[in-house]
């Protein structure tokens, strides 16, 4: 390796700065410049690979030895920063600013993978950033880890968020399209040690169209032992960002306890139309054990947050909470407004096992045409009596025609076959169509 020591040059002196295209750089220690490690300002197409941005030549750090505006700065697109070989990995460690930023809208088609971001060479030691893991700043189309276990991401230990995904004060900019998926944020590279990012694991702050985690088992972000929430989604532009498939406060197994030390996650400031999970299989999320709550809509959040098939169990608090405030009662007919309108979730009279075996659930739902958008899709839980759902047994529909009807029953299928028996509870939540997601009913 070759290292680059800012410790002896001009105090303004950056790093190594990229302004040619499609090089390759690799092998490098850089560390303890003005500005960044390394900053890629006029053409892409550049290869990051195998260097140490902030560390010593050991890849770990016994003085202060951080690059002073970051570990690499991104104003092109379709650069690569680290990649799926063991050899590509990139530590990009104890910078005072972010580990990685991409910046302007010019930054977009990057792939940042397979690197440590925030801690030693090992994977299992904090060597944090001064701020965020990985920044994106108005910065469009970007991936940050991928569907292969290769290509993960640790993105842990830095001294703000994880990720942070954000769009500039007077709404001006255009980070939207990227995609963090399959990454360890705020675990060591086990998945199972706690290495938390002192502030959100990811905070999504006035941007739409991102997308955290995938539908498939690769897509998975461990998002677990960060010190404010596993996710916050901020803002009236934080629209249309979807978070699946994730495990928010586990280890990897999706069992073992590893909490974010707030909510799992948390929407305010008039954020409206995120999904949290979905109606596909493998959509949902894991998100258990953290230490406010599962989903927590402030009372300033907008509506159409839907939360569906997610899996919650051990938070603290309510598995959802609109408003932050404890349960909120259902009112008549549904006509009060706040966060996802305050929607009214299923009143479950009944929930017992037929004759032939089968799990029959008898449920209404006080939300009249007027105050919801019909029809409402209900989600049937097991619960462990806490009142958060744990395991979907299944789906109904809430039609005009049952409101007017008033209650109605519907068969689940046999109980054997969904996981239930009769020591179990049920809960629901009801979505309107326009996404807007109850608290879990009352557990039956
Ligand atoms: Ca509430
Ligand atoms: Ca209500
Ligand atoms: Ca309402």
């Amino acid at each position: 390796m070759i290292e680059l020591d800012g410790s002896n040059v001009d105090c303004c002196e950056p790093g190594l700065q990229i302004l040619a295209g499609n090089s390759i750089i690799r092998g490098l220690v850089i560390n303890r410049f003005v500005d960044y490690g390394i900053n890629i300002l006029e053409k892409g197409g550049n290869l990051i690979e195998c260097n140490f941005l902030g560390t010593d030549v050991t890849g770990t750090q016994i003085e202060a030895l951080g690059n002073g505006n970051g570990g690499v700065g991104i104003s092109t697109p379709n650069n690569i920063i680290g990649g799926t070989k063991i050899e590509a990995r990139n530590v990009i460690s104890g910078n005072l600013a972010h580990g990685v930023q991409m910046i302007g809208g010019e930054a977009t088609g990057n792939l940042v993978q397979g690197n440590y971001i925030g801690t030693d060479l090992t994977g299992t030691m904090a060597l944090g950033n001064g701020r965020d893991g990985v920044k994106f700043d108005n910065a469009p189309g970007n991936t940050v880890g991928g569907a292969r276990a290769e290509a993960r991401n640790i993105i842990s230990g830095n001294a703000r968020d994880g990720v942070r995904i954000q769009n500039g004060t007077d709404n001006v900019g255009n980070a939207t399209g990227n995609q963090v998926l399959g990454n360890y944020i705020g675990t060591d590279l086990t998945g199972t040690i706690a290495l938390g990012n002192a502030q959100n694991g990811v905070f999504i702050n006035r941007a739409p169209g991102n997308i955290i985690g995938g539908v498939t088992p690769g897509a998975r972000n461990i998002i677990s032992d960060n010190r404010g929430n596993g996710i916050r989604i901020k803002d009236v532009d934080a629209s249309g960002n979807s978070i699946q498939g994730n495990f928010i406060g586990t280890d990897f197994t999706g069992i073992y306890p590893l909490g974010n030390d707030e909510t799992g996650i948390k929407i305010l400031s008039s954020a409206s139309n995120n999904s949290i999970g979905g109606v596909t299989t493998d959509a949902g999320n894991v998100i258990a054990f953290n230490g406010i709550g599962g989903v927590l809509l402030e009372a300033t959040a907008g509506s159409g947050n839907a939360i569906e098939r997610n899996s919650f169990f051990s938070n603290e608090g309510l598995g959802i909470d609109l408003s932050g405030n404890g349960i909120t009662s259902n009112d008549a007919d549904d006509a009060d407004t706040g966060p996802n309108n305050l929607q009214n979730y299923p009143d479950i009279s009944s929930a017992a096992i037929n004759d032939t075996s089968e799990l029959v659930i008898g449920y209404s739902v006080d939300s009249d045409t007027i105050h919801s958008a019909y029809p409402l899709t209900i989600q049937f839980f097991i619960s462990d009596g806490s009142g958060e759902g744990k395991v979907l047994l299944g789906n109904d529909t809430w039609t005009a025609d049952d409101l007017k009807a008033g209650a109605k029953s519907v068969n689940l299928g046999h109980a054997t076959d969904l996981g239930f028996s009769v020591e179990d509870y049920v809960v629901a939540t009801a979505t309107d169509s326009e996404g807007n997601t109850s608290e879990f009913s009352k557990a039956k």
